[in-house]
């Protein structure tokens, strides 16, 4: 039977073996909403960078810059990552260079996978109809919060093994945790989200729409993948089944 693990921050990324699985990046506040949103928009490609400096570079190149850090847009840049910014036709087949504190770190850190693709609240339903028919494991990777857990993102984790009922067994306790979380609170998701220590940070710099946006489901039908630098829409030939 297919396994699934749940990798619940960037630091225990290196406890896995990611060349035979799908891994899923999550970081629901809020770089993997924002990326699903940018591709739902049109947007052709989004290149990942650790840096301001490389970010600084592709955009001196003609990308269009993405820069966050504590939550604020870096200045200089184009935007921030607010999932606001990304909605916007004129993005429409551009590409974009976007450098966050912990979602794009996590990304890079899932490069060697079999494949990477992208999670949120938006995007959920399309992603658990490809997820369930893949033949391989899967492993959901948390970006969290400069190294530490983020409920937010293992709350998404566990909607994630919630959604997929029994089709994929799990030998760890992450998987049993995070969808018994998700279980008992996915009615009111955002009572919780609101008060876990990013989405306070968030509340705080006065981005309360920002996580009602970011805990919505079924927005788009998008699955954003990464596919060498960039992060596209997934098309019928990237399928793995
Ligand atoms: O850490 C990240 O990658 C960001 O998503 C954080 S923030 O929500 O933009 O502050």
């Amino acid at each position: 039977m297919k396994n699934i693990d749940i990798c619940l921050t960037p630091e225990l990324i290196h406890q896995y073996d990611l060349a035979s699985k799908v891994v899923v990046v999550i970081d629901i506040l809020r770089a993997t909403s924002s990326i699903t949103t940018a591709i739902a928009y049109g947007v052709s490609g989004i290149r990942p960078v650790d840096s301001l400096g490389q970010c600084r570079e592709l955009k001196l190149q003609g990308h269009i810059g993405a820069a966050e850090r504590g939550g604020k847009k870096v200045g200089g840049f184009d935007m921030g990552n607010s999932p606001f910014d990304f909605m916007n036709l004129e993005l429409e087949d551009t590409k974009i260079a976007m450098t966050t504190t912990n979602g794009t770190n996590a990304l890079k850190k899932s490069k060697g996978a079999l494949q990477v693709v992208i999670g949120s609240f938006l995007n959920y339903s399309a992603l658990l109809n490809y997820l369930e028919r893949l033949p391989c494991d899967l492993l959901l990777h948390c970006a969290g919060w400069k190294g530490k857990v983020s409920l937010e993102d293992t709350l998404f984790a566990g909607a994630i093994v919630f959604g997929l009922k029994q089709m994929f067994e799990y030998d760890s306790d992450a998987p049993l945790m995070a969808s018994n979380l998700y279980k008992t609170v996915k009615n009111d998701l955002k009572s919780i989200v609101q008060v876990s220590s990013h989405g306070s940070r968030l509340m705080k710099l006065g981005l309360e729409k920002d996580i009602d946006y970011c805990l919505k489901f079924d927005e788009y039908k998008v699955i954003p993948v990464l596919k060498g630098d960039y992060i596209t829409k997934l098309k019928l030939s990237d399928m793995l089944f």
